[in-house]
């Protein structure tokens, strides 16, 4: 049975080091790559020039991204969360710039009304530190378990219970797609950029 990271009860836990720094510097320049890309090589969903900068469908266009999405310690703290069937259903790069990147808090799927298994699971991957100030990831702990703060997904600024993802670049932040999250505003002088992956149980 492997060691895991995931607090059922508050709905997230953090894999420290899934990354090593050479990894972490192999997919910020697999992105930088991507980025770079002339007009018409690159996704229709790509946004290079914005405050937030994305990638998308990255398993798809960089087999350094895919070789890390398959990591057993990763796959993991996704079964504990949404069971052993399930596939990628986004893997793609954000990085706000400074000033840029809050979000309201939101799930990452319909709320939950029963008390079967969560649906969904994602997964922020730092390529910088996430400090309390550079637009680290936030979160509600137990709102997986609170119907009525999902249903509220895209509509709050705030909540009096939130946190920050804070720790090393590498880290991996995982949580139950069903938690309220939200990137914050970058208020540093560097980009934050980090990997966003969302997977979906299968249908039994
Ligand atoms: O980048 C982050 O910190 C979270 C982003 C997020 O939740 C989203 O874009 O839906």
């Amino acid at each position: 049975m492997p060691q895991l990271n995931y607090d059922e009860s508050r709905g997230f836990g953090a894999v420290d080091g899934l990354l090593s720094a050479d990894d972490v510097a192999s997919v910020q320049s697999e992105c930088e790559r991507l980025l770079l890309l002339p007009e018409p090589d690159r996704h229709l969903r790509d946004k290079v020039a914005h405050g937030t900068r994305h990638l998308f469908d990255l398993v798809e266009r960089s087999p350094v991204i895919d070789a890390i999405v398959q990591r057993r310690a990763l796959l993991d703290e996704v079964a504990a969360i949404i069971g052993t069937r399930f596939e990628a259903f986004e893997v793609s790069f954000r990085s706000p710039q400074p000033g840029f990147g809050a979000q309201r808090l939101h799930a990452d799927d319909i709320p939950k009304l029963g008390h079967g298994p969560d649906t969904v699971a994602t997964a922020i991957v730092a390529l910088v530190d996430f400090t309390e100030h550079n637009g680290s990831t936030r979160l509600v702990p137990g709102s997986h378990r609170r119907v009525d703060l999902q249903r509220r997904s895209g509509s709050l600024d705030r909540h009096h219970d939130e946190i920050r993802l804070l720790g090393s670049a590498g880290t991996a932040f995982v949580f139950s797609g069903h938690v309220l999250h939200s990137g914050t505003r970058n208020d540093s002088t560097s980009e934050r950029p980090a990997l966003q992956l969302v997977w979906r149980a299968s249908p039994s």
